[in-house]
């Protein structure tokens, strides 16, 4: 893809504690038991179009980092500078509405990292955020080069990095047989939790350099990896094992394709990836919080029974999934109310509490959510965190 890089452009969880909630029916189609040219003036940057195979971006940016704190104002107050978010998959979904709350705010610049350029681009537009309010770079989180490469391009923009996002996902329910990132890994997998732990890792210096007041980490999680919850139980329920399957590098060849060494469930790989994401951010806030005063966070941010999520779902699926969502489970949150509940994960200086899995109640309140005994495994937290790192070429 020609990359153009331009800067005009982007209840809650319901516990029944414990296992054993899943009844044995179809669900909607499921069987639910047995189982650049970048142009920045206001940012005084300037970069020139590159066409790449592995979509290069060369930025030539003017340094932008200012101190976090300006006392330059003429009422003598002091400001805070405008506050820099990469968000991954901010090309539909919560993705995007978190980007446009966060936008909307005038407090925040997003980074949107995404894989489909015009798709990010278009949609930012419909969106109806400031051109000046974001800057998209391409990603694509099942390619490690791409991951390295987009590292590579924020840093060349010269913005401070405050916060990250890790929300882009795939989720393959109803593929037959398993398909792979550029790696061989997976890919809900590769994608979900191998792609973004890459990221993660290599931002965390990013972040630790930034001077804003509350720099944070966040991992989306979701309530159907935690098999506390009744959603979490509706089979294929999550299970990473013993994790032989990653460790055998989820190929497919002389390892299963499955963390838990399993046959191939695409539904199962994507729950699977959550825990990961979850376990992950936890191992983030043992291993870093104290020295680099990151905040890492999770969440559930509801059941966006609308997003592009479901595209690979039947259309049945598709039809019934949102009412049944609005009117049975009353998980159902808007994608405009869930972008706001991640916003608020970025930004709100009441959430700054690490190493946290937040879920909102049916007010619409934050609270800190228990995680299932999988999800909240330290030891299984630092078996997946060591072999993920071996991996993605960082041990
Ligand atoms: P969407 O499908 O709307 O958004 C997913 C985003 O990820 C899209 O922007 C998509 O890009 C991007 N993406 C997919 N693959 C890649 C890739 N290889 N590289 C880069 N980006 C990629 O789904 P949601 O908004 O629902 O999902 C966002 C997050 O929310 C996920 O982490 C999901 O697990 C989580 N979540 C969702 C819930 C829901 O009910 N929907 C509930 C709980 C958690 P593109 O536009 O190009 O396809
Ligand atoms: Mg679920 C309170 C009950 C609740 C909640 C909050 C969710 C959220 N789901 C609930 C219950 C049920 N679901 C029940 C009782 C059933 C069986 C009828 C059911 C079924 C179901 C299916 C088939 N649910 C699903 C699917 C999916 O394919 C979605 C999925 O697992 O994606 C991984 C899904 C979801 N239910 C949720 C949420 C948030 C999802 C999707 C997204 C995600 O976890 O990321």
């Amino acid at each position: 893809m020609a990359l153009q890089t331009a800067t005009s452009f982007l209840p809650s969880a319901l516990s029944a504690r414990k296992e054993g909630a899943a009844k044995d029916s179809a669900f909607l189609g499921v069987r639910v038991a047995d189982g650049l040219k970048l142009e920045t003036s206001a940012l005084g940057l300037r970069t020139k179009r590159v066409n790449t195979s592995s979509v290069a971006i060369r930025a030539q940016a003017a340094a932008v980092s200012s101190p976090s704190v300006t006392p330059a104002s003429p009422s003598g107050k002091k400001t805070l500078r405008k506050g820099t978010a990469i968000i991954t998959g901010a090309s539909s979904g919560l993705g995007l509405a978190t980007a446009k709350a966060l936008a909307e705010t005038g407090k925040w610049h997003v980074i949107m990292g995404c894989r489909d350029f015009l798709k990010a681009s278009r949609a930012a537009k419909a969106a109806g955020m400031d051109k000046d309010s974001y800057t998209i770079v391409h990603l694509d989180l099942a390619s490690l080069d791409s991951v390295r490469q987009f590292v590579k391009n924020v840093r060349q923009l010269e913005m401070p990095v405050d916060v990250v996002v890790c929300n882009a996902a795939v989720y393959q329910p109803t593929a037959k047989e398993p398909s792979f990132t550029a790696d061989g890994f997976e890919m809900s997998v590769g994608v979900n939790h191998l792609g973004h732990f890459l990221l993660a890792r290599e931002l965390l210096s990013d972040l630790q350099s930034s001077d804003y007041p509350s720099k944070r980490l966040i991992i989306v999680g979701s309530i159907t990896g935690n098999t506390n919850t009744l959603a979490g139980n509706v089979p294929p329920k999550a299970n990473l094992g013993d994790l032989r399957g990653l460790a055998g590098g989820l190929n497919g060849v002389g390892s299963s394709v499955m963390i838990d060494g399993g046959e191939f469930d695409g539904a199962k790989a994507y729950k699977d990836s959550k825990v990961c994401n979850m376990l992950t951010m936890q191992e983030f806030h043992r291993r870093y919080h104290e020295d680099t005063g990151v905040t890492f966070a999770s969440l559930y941010p509801g059941c966006i029974a609308t997003t592009g999520l479901f595209r690979e779902h039947i259309p049945l699926f598709r039809l019934l999934f949102p009412p049944f969502q609005k009117y049975i489970t009353k998980g159902y949150v808007s994608e405009e109310e869930a972008g706001k509940r991640l916003a608020q994960v970025v930004s709100d200086p009441s959430l700054t509490k690490s190493g946290v899995y937040w879920s909102w109640n049916k007010n619409s309140a934050s609270f800190e959510n228990q995680l299932s005994e999988e999800a909240s495994d330290a030891d299984k937290a630092k078996k997946l965190w060591e072999i993920s790192e071996k991996l993605v070429g960082l041990a």
